[in-house]
């Protein structure tokens, strides 16, 4: 696995992050050392994937990048179910299809380079948003997450993970500090910190758990599950219910 050095040098004008081939090229060493709790969710990823995941219809895995849940998920789907990764990042992209096409699959999986804004989804048992609503502008959200409830089969779920923000000050200090720690913890200076942290500025706008969980029952869910929380990291199950009776 390549080692993340992208911010490891001062740069003079640090720019939006972008998911380009020099991320994707060290993503996944990126991603275990920035997000307490990332392999804890994706083993869970797995384990929801064989309870909800149901014969003959689809699931999406919305801003898939190399496809980690993706991956997890074939091994648990029936064969006449079919998996859609979709991401907007033609370098996250590319390097899935190579990897996917290259390997045997117990069911159907697509991968697509499309914005999730803008995708079609029907007939859904299972929808995974691992870290992606929080690079979609935030009047987009609701839209998105509507579009989700309403493509998915009664019984059908949506693992929902994300950066949060805390409304308490004093909370949310100490949690964006014990991240800081994590990172540090986990090989990365104060230059890298503080300069991803400018990069994402603009492009990562966490909100918090009441935000998300207010959408995700104006949408719809019924049952809507916190069921993870990493210091300023969380995810949350959302289940569309059965009609009673
Ligand atoms: C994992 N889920 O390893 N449409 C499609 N893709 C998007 C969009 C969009 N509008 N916005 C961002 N992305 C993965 C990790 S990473 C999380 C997800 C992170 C994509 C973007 O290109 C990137 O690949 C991914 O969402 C976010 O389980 O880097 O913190």
């Amino acid at each position: 696995m390549s080692r993340d050095q992208i911010y490891s040098l001062p740069q003079t004008r640090i720019g939006d992050f972008t998911f380009d081939d020099a991320v994707a090229d060290v993503f996944p060493d990126m991603i275990a050392r920035s997000v307490p709790g990332y392999s804890s969710i994706l083993s869970m990823i797995e384990q929801l994937a064989s309870r909800f995941i149901r014969p003959g219809t689809n699931v999406y895995d919305l801003g898939c990048s190399l496809g980690a849940a993706t991956m997890l998920m074939r091994g648990r789907a029936p064969a006449t179910s079919r998996i859609y990764a979709i991401d907007n990042s033609p370098a996250m992209v590319a390097r899935l299809k190579e990897q996917i096409g290259s390997e045997p699959n117990r069911c159907d999986v697509v991968v697509q380079e499309a914005d999730i804004c803008d995708t079609p989804m029907s007939n859904a048992s299972f929808v995974v948003m691992n870290l992606t609503l929080q690079f979609v502008s935030i009047e987009k959200r609701t839209e998105l997450i509507q579009t989700i409830y309403d493509s998915l089969i009664p019984g059908g779920a949506m693992l929902l993970s994300e950066k949060i923000r805390f409304d308490e000050h004093d909370q949310n200090l100490l949690m964006v500090d014990l991240h800081h720690d994590f990172k540090l913890a986990h090989g990365y200076s104060e230059l890298e910190i503080a300069q991803k942290r400018t990069a994402l500025e603009n492009r990562l706008l966490p909100e918090s758990i009441d935000e998300h969980t207010v959408r995700l029952r104006d949408a719809g869910f019924r049952c809507v599950a916190p069921w993870f929380q990493c210091f300023n990291f969380a995810s949350i199950l959302a289940v569309k219910m059965e009609p009673a009776g």
